[in-house]
């Protein structure tokens, strides 16, 4: 250790605003394959409201070559100026002025990812959090607003199509086999969505006309052998503005809108204004090609680019410790479009899935930071589970609190209020608040303090007075560097069910107006039912109104009859994960050797399956059983092991006393004719395919010629999928010769190709470590390409616990060489890979000090980027 210097640490307390603003930028890039230049001509003027009158002006800008700097038509005598590793300075600039610079740049050498790089043929931008900084000097920081005017020349055969943000203005040749395009964009805005493609590419198209009437062109570029896997993204597109204008009152506000995909991205898309960048990954579906999931993917990632244009982009964030108030806000839409256009308890559950198992395990542990952090190293490091996806349940409660249409009002007033702004989280509030008339101030812990409550719930009936209470305590624990948290404020949905699973008709004694809606403010709590005749089953947090853990001490026959007859279908599946749960870590616990299901269970499982028909997306919900690591978040230390015999033991119990249920209703839902893609469709496949595992895990020689028979007909990669994964955790000797069949037939497609290398690093076998070694010097593996990083090294990190936390730590060894070998190459990927190591503490004596061990080798790195330096420090400090 002590080879790195920590990095410094930036605080929301030192904002202030910035000394100069920027009005006009006009860009002109000349792309070259080496020696690429950028010119850059912006008009400052001092902000008249800057706390203090700075003497310098400071500009960011890293990794630039500098050819030449003027200041209102005159070169910079060098004296006015320094340059070191993270800008240029400017001393006593004059209040107003015109600042040209010039820099060289070297794209081909970017495998960062951040600023402008070549992914394959093509050049492209990526400049969220702080990506422009290494295309020009700027002030690199969301509230400087400026209008930007953009030039690209580039080879004309090469780069056939230049794109950047706003309208297109003007274009031609140019001598030399060259050409230019000019773009501008009306909309002032930070220079995190500024963005820029050339490359040799074709496009779909389609025209939207908005509600006001004016026509937009659509298009999604992508390289010419795909450009048949582009229309369910268009579709989603469609459907998302149409959806933004119903529902928001948002129209879109340029002439064009355009989408590209490109190979290799760091993260899932970029809303730069008018030019989405996406991960391919979220554009290129066919059904042979793309699971439902990856449908699912594209059509909530298009929504959630789309839906930034107003969220984001027109209203943006005045720092980055505001970055919640762009990506709650905004998951918060792509979670409510998809849930329109799909099932709602579906989508919900799904949604509620990935947060408890992501988020609430990222706040309960050494990451924990608040939904609005108010200091970090790196910012990049910021774009967590907590930022967006417990932002986007802080908004829900929001909308829960308000009701639809006040919540309607108050978004409204928001969008008049603070269009063209860069503001904060407390803006965003205080319009909830003034449209509603509420006082919200003690709701704002939601994004001051990090860690998940927990509501302890007890009831009591009395049968003489006809009344039913239900006692709340709430209790937020300690996270690092918070103690002692004050209660918070938390909308909890309930119903009551008489004996016969009907909803009890609710009358509060406090006279609330919604009596469903139970607000709790304090740390304890009583809520008291009038006139209810017979002690009812309660049904807590309906829809999961809260990001809280909630405890009630149900016994297992009211869990199984919520199961069967909540008329929430999101605690029907609740219920059914805490039965599961209970009997899965009771025998984990109890050591047991042979693993058994009560008959109960098998009953419950039978009825879900009878009645699957009305909705076969949440039986296959349902009826999934909690996963590993989950189950492990819920034990300490976590018994990795007992964890993984004991659920595969149940699956396999399950499989063979209900086989020929499963079997029926397997070949029930079996698809014959065409591939359809509608909810139904898609539920019935998700149900099919979980009965195939159930039934494979029952070891029948039935259940396997069905799988292979699945893998063999090729029906549609959801299908196709389902069947690999299972042979690749099989024994069976027709293993290789299928995961080679695949290859074959993928390997000139990367995107499939990722799903052939996660299967296998997924793998329950012993021997998948060293398969994943084997696989890395695959020709379709690259440490260069985030995705492939990411089907292979975090697929086994994140999506392997049994083989990942191998009690030798061989794991975490083999984790901690790709990190460090891709520091080098791209440091946002490697600290994200290394917080699979986030749970170390929870693990076992034996298996902790291996992951310390190798915690300490990272540190121990000289020359560690910023990105990865935070997060090894932050695992190891707690
Ligand atoms: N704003 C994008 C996500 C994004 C964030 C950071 C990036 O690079 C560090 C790239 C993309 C979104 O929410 O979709
Ligand atoms: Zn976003």
């Amino acid at each position: 250790m002590g080879k790195n210097a920590t990095p410094k640490t930036i605080r929301l307390a030192d904002y202030r605003p910035p000394p100069w603003t920027i009005d006009t930028v006009d860009l002109c890039f000349d792309l070259r394959e080496k020696g690429t230049r950028v010119f850059s001509r912006m008009t400052l003027a001092r902000n008249p409201t800057a706390t203090e009158r700075a003497d310098r002006l400071r500009l960011d800008g890293e990794a630039l070559t500098p050819v030449c700097i003027r200041l209102d038509g005159s070169e910079l005598h060098g004296d006015r100026y320094r340059i070191d590793d993270e800008g240029l300075t400017l001393f006593d600039p004059p209040d107003r002025f015109v600042l040209e610079t010039e820099v060289e740049i070297a794209p081909e050498d970017n495998t960062r990812l951040e600023g402008l790089y070549r992914s394959g043929g093509l050049f492209c931008t990526q400049c969220e959090a702080e990506g422009f900084r290494r295309i020009t000097w700027y002030l690199d920081r969301p509230d400087v607003m400026a209008r930007f005017n953009v030039r690209i020349e580039a080879d004309h055969a090469r780069y056939p199509v230049l794109l950047s943000n706003g309208n297109p203005m003007e274009a031609g040749e140019l001598p030399g086999g060259r050409h230019y395009a000019v773009w501008d964009d009306p909309f002032p805005k930070p220079c995190y969505l500024f963005a820029l493609v050339a490359g040799d590419l074709e496009h779909v198209e389609e025209t939207f006309t908005t509600a006001s009437g004016r026509r937009v062109r659509l298009r999604i570029y992508t390289e010419r052998e795909n450009i048949d896997r582009c229309d369910h993204a268009m579709r989603s597109l469609i459907r998302a503005m149409r959806w933004d204008e119903v529902r928001y009152g948002r129209e879109y506000d340029l002439d064009v809108f355009n989408i590209v995909a490109v190979n290799d991205f760091n993260m899932g898309a970029m809303e730069n204004k008018g030019l989405n960048i996406f991960n391919a990954k979220y554009v290129l579906a066919r059904p042979d090609t793309a699971t439902d999931a990856d449908y699912q993917g594209i059509e909530a990632v298009v929504a959630h680019e789309y839906f930034h244009n107003w969220t984001g982009n027109r209203i943006t964030c005045r720092d980055w410790f505001q970055l919640s108030l762009k990506e709650g806000f905004t998951v918060y839409r792509d979670q409510e479009f998809s849930a329109d256009m799909g099932s709602r308890s579906v989508k919900r559950i799904d949604d509620v899935r990935v947060l408890r198992a992501h988020q609430f395990a990222e706040d309960a542990g050494p990451m924990a930071h608040p939904v609005r952090p108010d200091h970090y190293m790196e910012i990049n490091n910021f774009y967590t589970v907590t930022v967006y996806e417990k932002g986007a349940e802080v908004v829900r409660m929001q909308a829960e609190l308000l009701g639809p249409e006040t919540f309607r009002k108050a978004t409204d007033l928001y969008f008049e209020r603070h269009d063209g702004q860069a503001v904060t989280v407390e803006d965003f509030v205080r319009c909830m608040e003034d449209a509603s008339g509420r006082d919200l101030s003690q709701f704002m812990h939601w994004y001051r303090y990090a860690g998940t409550p927990e509501v302890e719930v007890t009831d009591e009936y009395d049968a003489a007075d006809r009344r039913y209470r239900l006692h709340f305590r709430q209790r937020v624990p300690d996270t690092p560097g918070q103690k002692d948290k004050p209660p918070f404020h938390i909308p909890i949905r309930v119903g009551l069910l008489d004996a016969e699973g009907c909803e009890l008709p609710l009358v509060r004694a406090d006279g609330a107006a919604d009596p469903s809606l139970v607000e709790l403010r304090e740390s304890e709590q009583t809520v008291e039912f009038l006139e209810v005749d017979e002690p009812p089953v309660p049904s807590l947090l309906r829809g999961f109104t809260a990001p809280v853990k909630l405890q009630f001490d149900y016994s297992d026959a009211q869990l199984h009859f919520l199961a069967a007859h909540d008329s929430d279908g999101f605690n029907r599946w609740d219920a059914a994960q805490r039965l599961a749960q209970r009997m899965i870590l009771a025998q984990v616990e109890a050591g047991v050797d042979r693993v058994s299901v009560p008959q109960d269970h098998l009953e419950t499982f039978r009825r879900i399956l009878e009645r699957a028909d009305e909705d076969p997306a949440l039986a296959a919900e349902i009826l999934q059983l909690p996963s590993e690591s989950w189950l492990g978040d819920q034990m300490d230390p976590m018994d990795v092991e007992g964890i993984h015999r004991v659920r595969e033991g149940v699956k396999a119990e399950v499989g063979r006393r209900l086989e020929p249920l499963l079997l029926a209703h397997y070949h029930a839902l079996d698809e014959t004719g065409d591939y359809r893609l509608d909810a139904d469709a898609i539920g019935r496949r998700a149900l099919k395919n979980l009965l195939l595992a159930y039934l494979v895990a029952g070891g029948g020689e039935a259940a396997r010629a069905l799988c292979l028979a699945q893998y063999r007909r090729h029906h549609n990669m959801t299908d196709v999928m389902a069947a690999l994964a299972l042979v690749a955790h099989s024994h069976w000797p027709e293993r290789g010769a299928i995961l080679a069949d695949f290859a074959e037939r993928w390997k000139d497609d990367p995107l499939v190709m990722d799903k052939w290398f996660s299967v296998q690093a997924m793998s329950h076998r012993e021997d998948t470590l060293p398969g994943v070694q084997v696989l890395l010097s695959h020709p379709s593996f690259s440490l260069e390409n985030p995705n492939r990083v990411r089907s292979l090294i975090g697929a086994f990190a994140a999506g392997n616990p049994l083989r990942f936390h191998a009690p030798d730590g061989s794991g975490y060894a083999f984790l901690v060489d790709r990190v460090l070998e891709l520091d080098a190459v791209n440091p946002q990927i490697a600290a994200r890979l290394l917080r699979n190591l986030s749970r170390w503490r929870r693990l076992d004596e034996g298996r902790q000090a291996h992951a310390r061990e190798q915690l300490e080798r990272v540190l121990a790195r000289p020359g560690l980027s910023r990105d990865l330096h935070e997060v090894a420090l932050k695992l190891l400090e707690s």
